[in-house]
């Protein structure tokens, strides 16, 4: 019983000396806290049924040039990343398989740029729901963030 009284300060004190080094060293060693925000993700529905859906918002990367690989929804139905391009009054779009974007400079997906196109999207999905896009990136952890979806003739949010 005596030796274990005494051992145990013994050990509670090479704790104590053991513990807060190692962590800020890990700390100093690493690149600054990177991670991707995105926001003001919203959804605009087709005019006509049947048509696809289109959807913007805009990303910032924490400490890194970052790019965006994929985005999904649960809901079901293929979304694709586009870019539109206007060439002489004429306006059409592609495919875009992935999107760099650097840190400190947000990116924009915005009507008559960058957005996404939501094929066969959910028949139920209306004004004023949201629908969850989970967007991945080159080097920060997924995000996923919930966009707020409105009809064809509405403005965009603020
Ligand atoms: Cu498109």
């Amino acid at each position: 019983m005596r030796i274990l009284l005494l051992a145990l300060p013994a050990i509670c004190l090479a704790l104590a000396a053991c513990d807060p080094a190692p962590q800020s060293a890990t700390r100093m060693a690493e690149p600054t806290e990177h991670a991707v925000s995105v926001t003001d993700a919203w959804i605009r529905l087709p005019a006509v049924g049947g048509r696809p859906a289109s959807g913007y918002f805009t990303a910032a990367a924490g400490a890194m040039p970052e790019a965006i690989v994929n985005v999904t929804s649960p809901s079901p139905g293929r979304l694709e990343m586009h870019e539109s391009m206007s060439d002489g009054g004429m306006s059409s779009m592609r495919q875009i398989e992935t999107v760099p974007f650097e840190a400190g400079e947000p990116l924009m997906f915005e009507p008559g740029g960058k957005h996404l196109m939501l094929f066969s999207l959910d028949p139920t999905v209306k004004p004023g729901d949201t629908l969850a896009l989970t967007f991945a990136f080159s080097r920060a952890q997924p995000v996923t963030v919930q966009a707020q979806v409105i009809a064809a003739g509405d403005p965009a949010p603020e």
